[in-house]
């Protein structure tokens, strides 16, 4: 259970809301102890990311949102989840509806500022792609031209979709539909020539939506960078921190090698005084946090490390190999800041 301030934090916080002008700081860690589970925004159904099947949701976003609940409640189940699309997200973060949003989200600068989000990291390196019909026969986007393409608006997708096409000469007939089961059923439907979103939604509307995804070819370019990870609001330093550091013990858990299997073990016997640190065994983190000793350890062994998700939600699922989600030591880009 997520600990109480202690009387030299509270004042500490209390000067913090006196400086950030009207906003308390710690807020919405206290109203989220207070309601004793986490509200996270997801999309409204995309495969590998976040989905309801039979009603429980999975993904690698919903993992994260349950990587937050086991890290604050010992409980990876203590989550509710709220369906949002791209039009949606923000404003639901930005009025409280939701604690965090982990819906494949790109960080960009003007969500960071004008948007008033804190990006806790990243869970995903993606990068914007585009689908075709195999008997249309193209095969590089570049002979795209007078194409109708389908995008979702609200979208980073949307504005590169605007910029490559320019950049390229191009003209391009936008067929905008709000959500990812609409947006794909016109595709299907040959409502457009292409679809456009972030490649892993590609493959994710291929390879589970699809009747038959052979039909459809991803073309060769990526013509984005769509780093997309968990947002909170402006304004609680301490719930950023949980969000943060949370996504971090994944990767870090992987790093050390530490899976759900082996995590007791490693508990039990490790001597590398990292992993001790890590998993409470040397106290010190989770008091730092706010948070019991085992916030960690209750994350990973309830949720996994990154690579275990990452395995079940997107190479399993969608056939996605690691590449820039691999580890940083496996020539990736995925890197857990020092927990310690
Ligand atoms: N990463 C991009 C695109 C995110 C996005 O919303 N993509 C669509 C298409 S894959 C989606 O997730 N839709 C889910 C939904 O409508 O619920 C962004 O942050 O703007």
């Amino acid at each position: 259970m997520l600990k109480k301030l202690t009387s030299t934090s509270a004042v500490a916080a209390l000067s913090l809301s006196v400086l950030a002008a009207g906003v308390q700081a710690g807020e919405t860690v206290d109203a989220v102890m207070e309601q004793g589970y986490v509200q996270c925004g997801v999309s409204t159904g995309l495969a590998g990311f976040s989905n309801a099947t039979g009603g429980d949701w999975a993904g690698i976003d919903v993992d994260v949102c349950r990587a937050v609940a086991a890290a604050m409640f010992g409980d990876s189940e203590a989550v509710r989840y709220t369906g949002l699309t791209a039009n949606q997200r923000f404003t639901a973060l930005q009025s409280g509806e939701v604690d965090v949003l982990s819906r494949n989200t790109t960080w960009t600068l003007t969500r960071d500022t004008s948007l008033g989000l804190n990006f806790a990291g990243v869970t995903y390196y993606d990068g914007q792609g585009f689908m075709v019909r195999k008997d249309l026969g193209v095969t590089s986007a570049t002979q795209l031209d007078g194409a109708a393409v389908c995008v979702e608006p609200g979208t980073t997708t949307e504005l590169n979709l605007a910029d490559y096409f320019r950049a390229q000469g191009m003209d391009f007939e936008p067929v905008v539909i709000e959500n990812t089961s609409e947006v794909t059923a016109a595709f299907f439907a040959g409502r457009c020539d292409v679809y456009t979103t972030d490649a892993s939604g590609l493959a994710s509307a291929r390879n589970v939506s699809a009747e038959n995804p052979s039909d459809y070819v991803i073309l060769p370019e990526i013509i984005s960078k769509e780093p997309l990870g968990p947002a909170v609001r402006h304004g609680d330093d301490e719930w950023l921190d949980i969000v943060r550091w949370s996504l971090t013990a994944l990767i870090e858990a992987e790093e050390f090698g530490i899976t759900s299997e082996n995590v007791d073990e490693m508990r039990d016997n490790s001597s590398n005084p990292g992993i001790q640190r890590l998993l409470g065994v040397t106290p010190g983190l989770g008091e730092a946090l706010g948070l019991d000793e085992d916030w960690a350890y209750n994350i990973i062994s309830q949720v996994g490390n990154y690579g275990e998700i990452y395995q079940t939600n997107v190479t399993d699922l969608l056939g996605l190999e690691r590449g820039l989600n691999a580890l940083w030591t496996d020539g990736g880009l995925m890197y857990a800041n020092p927990v310690r």
